[in-house]
């Protein structure tokens, strides 16, 4: 493997009042910080032009909102051809423990291969609906995954080594997108490291935002699951006869 270099990518769409807090944790443990602005309004984008002006990021702004996982994907693409071999995905909202960030660094210079995942730790801040939802998602990335091995598909707090990322080319632009880069990373091969990492949700007087559309997202989340099982069981039932159908074999639609 070349020369392990690590950028954080950092999706933000409206997050004018903890991108600042965010980008200045993470600074000091990694070459870069690329922000990638999803289109947001005036407020996140000044919070965000002024921290390139101040020299603690980059910043790609996407021209129109296009998702979360369109946004991380535009980052990660730019990360690479930057040079860098790996990229520590964080959200922008200041719900992820950024003390948390040099280890889950460490581990992925000792595993280069792997998916480093940050295993959430909710205190009593998280909505109970979003728990819910990552129990009914845990279930199917079992399924979708046949083993244990993801601790959390859903949490944004990870490390990836970019060419596989880009490699298992995941489809989904919206909150669809860190499960199913997941699943398809290991499906491709990839070990995962799950590195417990506590997650708190902020309120709006300490400028807590969130983006997730209950029924939207979920609508997203299902069909991405639907694909990734109807997938799967064709590799399972015709992946001896189809080598291109095996998903041990690297095998991916
Ligand atoms: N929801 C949403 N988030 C986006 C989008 N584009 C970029 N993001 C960023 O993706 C990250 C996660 O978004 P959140 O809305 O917090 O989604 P979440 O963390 O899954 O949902 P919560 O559990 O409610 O916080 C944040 O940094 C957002 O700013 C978008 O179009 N929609
Ligand atoms: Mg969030």
């Amino acid at each position: 493997m070349s020369e392990f270099r690590v950028c954080a990518v950092v999706p933000t769409y409206d997050n004018p009042r903890t991108i600042r807090a965010v980008v200045e944790r993470l600074a000091p443990v990694v070459e870069q910080v690329l922000v990638v602005d999803d289109g947001s309004a005036e407020p996140g984008r000044a919070a965000v032009d002024a921290l390139v002006q101040e020299g603690l990021a980059r910043v790609i702004h996407r021209a129109r909102n296009g998702g979360k996982g369109a946004a991380v994907k535009t980052g990660l693409q730019a990360a690479m051809q930057a040079g860098f071999s790996h990229a520590l995905q964080v959200d922008a909202d200041l719900q992820h423990d950024l003390d948390d960030a040099p280890k889950l660094l460490e581990a992925a210079r000792a595993a280069p291969d792997a998916l480093v995942l940050g295993d959430p730790r909710y205190d009593e801040s998280a909505p109970s609906a979003r728990r819910v939802g990552r129990l009914i998602t845990s279930f199917w990335i079992r399924m979708e995954t046949s083993r244990g091995v993801i601790g959390d598909a859903m949490c944004g707090f990870r490390v990836y080594p970019i060419d596989a990322a880009l490699k298992a080319a995941p489809r989904g632009d919206a909150m669809d997108f860190d499960p199913e880069i997941a699943v398809r990373m290991v499906w491709a091969g990839a070990e995962v490291i799950n590195i417990p990492t506590r997650v708190r949700y902020l309120n709006e007087a300490q400028g807590g935002v969130s983006h997730f559309r209950l029924v939207r997202d979920n609508v997203w989340i299902s069909w991405m699951h639907t694909r990734l099982m109807f997938r799967k069981v064709m590799g399972l039932l015709f992946g001896a006869l189809i080598p291109r159908l095996r998903l041990d074999a690297g095998g991916r639609s």
